[in-house]
């Protein structure tokens, strides 16, 4: 029987008995409560797997059960008894599985064969792998190497994507985007030019030093849940947490730790934010603008008098750059528009700046709502000039956090993956494999998406994901892949980028992080880089789902063998699938500042970091300081208008049970929606100002002026505790909605976080 959709308010902590049910719960859903609840037992583990969730840091001395709810659930879902088999195909043509929902199609469980497509029966068939192999490779050998994107998705390991990188550029392209260029690219362009290096400054040793926190636009209690330990250690040192959010996400407001069976009794949930602000949609660089003006102003009053400085003036003089450009575009702004901007009173953001002014140690933590707006770059550049006033980058406690998506996503740009040639030491590779690296930058996921479109593309080679998925603008891309004449997917589980196949298409099955990887020189290791630039090996301890499967390592050099010439450069790629510390080796010899003695540091305790420059407050950037950015102006989206009477900001974000495209089940129970995620949540007084009532079904459509017509029907509207103006609804539902012009600045991140959207009743036709 389906159960009814239901929204309510969910008082609960976040964390406590509601986690500890629904792990019990996915756990028998696939059907593995006995095995499943073994391996959990490694999760994490110095000598166990990395998870295959979130990409947030392992400490060294795990707790028993070093494991949160969501992170179960994935395990769960890669370890799930259910199989997607030649036989499922026979049944189903793909016409006919396009009927089913996302959830439908994944949920029937992991892939277990090689499958190409067939025309003529609309079928997947089963193919020997080498001649899938030998297949692409012949098509590959007949493409302009230009017009092939290789996608990496942000989970295979360190050593997978070293070789996928390797191959693409071996053949003859930059095109390797990645998740990142949907997720945090806004980040890896923005912090090279503040602080000269791509990515975080902390490590989780920090936390215990840190005595304020600044939050800013993420989910932790659903996303990176086991954050909220050293968050709550923190308050329970009374440490401040201040977090800018527009809705007030659970896990931020309290957490109760589902493994404190002290906590879980009484229960005595921690209150996790000491200051909660609900910003406005795509208001934070007002907000931070507000923030960084009253320090300055009191900064300036200080001098005045004679009162010590409220800036760390001995930082700003001695390790940054711009300082005054910015401080008097600070002084000059307008109270009045920071306010309009933000949606928060001037008094709100003066008791932020309090905060910030009497800590010693401040670290910023952000996430997407920062990075996916057209101004997301100068949204986490305003995050460095606030980090900068007070000298909070580069000493315990202090720096600045972006809290990644994929759980090596991180990695894969570290090892070369990624679409700008000057991020790669060419000339190494060059030297090593004694070819010719093509050296002009190659295709975003923005370009790609474009090409696909345009049919600039020919080939699209998936390393995971579900990139016609998760990227926007379905409507206008849905019918361009099914023009194009090859995608190969290597992937664990069948979804909607499978279906929306090229007209030769190829199904790879792999094995996934958590199973035993058995090669010719024994079970291997693989590794993974963390968010705090620390690097963990992951040993596998399920048996195969198959015994058909290959792993990634096995099946990129498989690939690479069938498509590369001699003339391509030289690798023994046999050697290095038979034992993955050949490629660390390599990794090593590439990149030897990076991962000294890799084979040797990757299982100690806690894993190793990469050294980083900034976090010992050496500046790689053209000035050789830390730089303040002064932003251009205020206005967050000078090319959509959100101006409109009845336009709202819509967010799309993830519920409480996914893992991005991967719908685990349709509660999102943080937010107390139940059995559904076709609801656009809105404020109160929006709803009765443009006519609509609870659980009225609506049309939600986009403001632009491209010509194109793009909507979303059937959401049912809830009143939700959200700013005026702005409303939410889930990703990947609403990507439909989201122009693909409609991206960060610079970055190309799609700007999933600010849609410019008019919400109509279903059964009436004109506004
Ligand atoms: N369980 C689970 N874990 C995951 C994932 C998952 O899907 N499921 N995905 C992984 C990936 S790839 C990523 S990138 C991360 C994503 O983790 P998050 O960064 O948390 O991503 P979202 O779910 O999109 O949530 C965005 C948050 O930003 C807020 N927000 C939206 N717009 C704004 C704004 O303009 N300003 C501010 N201040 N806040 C805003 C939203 O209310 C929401 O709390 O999580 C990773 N971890
Ligand atoms: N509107 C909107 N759009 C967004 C976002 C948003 O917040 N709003 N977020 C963006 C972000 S931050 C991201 S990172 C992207 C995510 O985009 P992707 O990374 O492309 O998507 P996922 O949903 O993570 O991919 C899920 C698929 O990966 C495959 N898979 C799982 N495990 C493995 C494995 O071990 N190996 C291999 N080879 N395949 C595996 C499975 O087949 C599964 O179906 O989406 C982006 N899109
Ligand atoms: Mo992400």
């Amino acid at each position: 029987m389906s159960k009814l959709p239901r929204i309510e308010k969910y008082s609960h902590p976040a964390g406590g008995w509601g986690s500890a049910k629904a792990v019990a719960s996915i756990l028998l859903k696939e059907h593995v409560a006995v095995n499943g609840s073994r391996i959990l037992m490694h999760q994490n583990k110095p000598d166990g797997f990395a998870c295959v969730s979130c990409s947030w840091a392992k400490p060294a001395d795990p707790h028993l059960f070093e494991f949160c709810e969501n992170g179960a659930k994935a395990t769960a879902w890669e370890v799930t008894s259910k199989r997607v088999t030649p036989e499922f195909f026979q049944h189903h043509t793909l016409a006919a599985l396009e009927a089913w929902t996302d959830f439908e199609l994944e949920s029937q469980g992991r892939l277990t064969e090689p499958m190409r497509y067939d025309a003529a029966t609309d079928r997947y068939l089963p193919i020997p792998w080498q001649q899938a192999f030998d297949e692409i490779g012949a098509q590959l050998r007949g493409f302009d190497p230009k017009r092939v994107v290789f996608y990496a998705s942000g989970r295979a390991s360190l050593e997978t994507s070293y070789m996928y990188q390797l191959f693409a550029r071996m053949y003859g392209t930059n095109n390797l985007p990645d998740s990142s260029n949907m997720c945090h690219e806004s980040t890896s362009v923005a912090l090279p030019e503040t602080i000269g290096v791509p990515v975080g400054t902390v490590t989780l040793d920090d936390f215990q030093h840190t005595d304020c926190f600044f939050f800013f636009g993420h989910n932790t209690g659903t996303n990176a849940p086991r954050m909220l330990h050293p968050l709550q250690e923190a308050r329970q040192r009374h440490a401040r947490i201040v977090t800018f959010n527009p809705i007030k996400e659970r896990g931020l407001v309290s957490f109760a730790n589902p493994q404190s069976p002290g906590q879980m009794l009484t229960p005595d949930e921690t209150c996790i934010s000491t200051q909660y602000h609900q910003v406005k949609i795509g208001g934070d660089i007002a907000a931070v603008t507000g923030i960084c003006k009253a320090l300055i102003d009191a900064d300036d009053r200080a001098q005045k008098e004679g009162a010590p400085r409220v800036l760390d003036a001995a930082f700003i003089a001695e390790h940054t750059h711009g300082f005054d450009t910015f401080a008097d575009a600070m002084r000059a702004a307008n109270w009045r528009d920071i306010e309009v901007e933000s949606g928060l009173t001037r008094s709100a953001l003066e008791a932020a700046a309090t905060d910030y002014a009497k800590s010693k140690a401040v670290m910023i933590l952000y996430g997407m709502g920062i990075t996916q707006h057209r101004e997301g770059v100068l949204a986490v550049q305003m995050l460095t000039n606030l980090m900068l006033l007070g000298g909070n980058i580069g000493k315990p406690g202090a720096g600045i956090c972006p809290i990644r998506g994929h759980s090596n996503v991180q990695g894969q740009r570290t090892v070369g993956i990624t679409e700008k040639p000057s991020l790669v030491p060419l000339d190494k590779l060059a030297e090593m494999y004694r070819f010719n690296p093509p050296r002009d930058v190659g295709m975003t996921t923005v370009d790609a998406c474009e090409g696909v479109r345009d049919g600039t593309v020919d080939a699209f080679i998936g390393l995971g994901g579900n990139f016609a998925r998760a990227t926007p603008d379905h409507g206008v891309l849905e019918p361009a892949w099914k023009k194009l004449p090859l995608t190969v997917q290597i992937a664990t589980h069948l979804n909607r980028s499978h279906l929306l196949h090229g007209r030769a298409a190829y199904l790879l099955p792999c094995l996934g992080r958590i199973e035993v990887d058995r090669q010719a020189g024994g079970a291997q290791i693989v590794t993974v880089e963390d968010s705090t630039a620390c690097i963990h090996a992951s040993r596998g301890f399920a048996a195969p789902a198959s015994e058909h499967l290959l792993s990634e390592p096995a099946i990129v050099a498989g690939l690479a063998k069938a498509t590369l010439t001699p003339q391509s450069g030289s690798v023994d790629w046999d050697a290095w699938v038979g034992d993955y510390s050949l490629v660390r080796d390599a990794i090593e010899r590439t990149y030897p500042d990076q991962f000294k003695d890799f084979n040797q540091r990757m299982s100690q305790p806690g894993g190793f970091h990469r050294p980083l420059a900034a976090a010992k407050r050496e500046w790689k950037t053209k000035t050789g300081k830390a730089n303040f950015i002064t932003p251009p102006d205020a206005s967050e989206d000078p090319d959509m208008s959100f101006e409109g009477e009845r336009t709202l900001r819509l967010m799309t974000t993830r519920g409480d049970s996914q893992f991005n495209t991967t719908v685990y089940s349709l509660d999102d129970r943080f937010r107390g929606v139940f059995n559904t995620r076709q609801v656009l949540l809105m404020n109160r007084a929006d709803m009765t100002r443009l006519g609509l009532t609870e659980d009225e079904a609506v049309t939600v459509a986009t403001v632009s002026n491209d010509g194109v017509e793009r909507k979303v029907d059937g959401l049912r509207v809830h009143a939700f505790d959200i700013p005026a103006g702005c409303a939410m609804s889930y990703y990947p539902e609403c990507n439909p909605l989201i122009p693909l012009a409609h991206h960060a600045k610079r970055a190309k991140v799609p700007a999933g976080k600010a849609v410019p959207v008019t919400v109509r009743a279903m059964a009436r036709s004109s506004s």
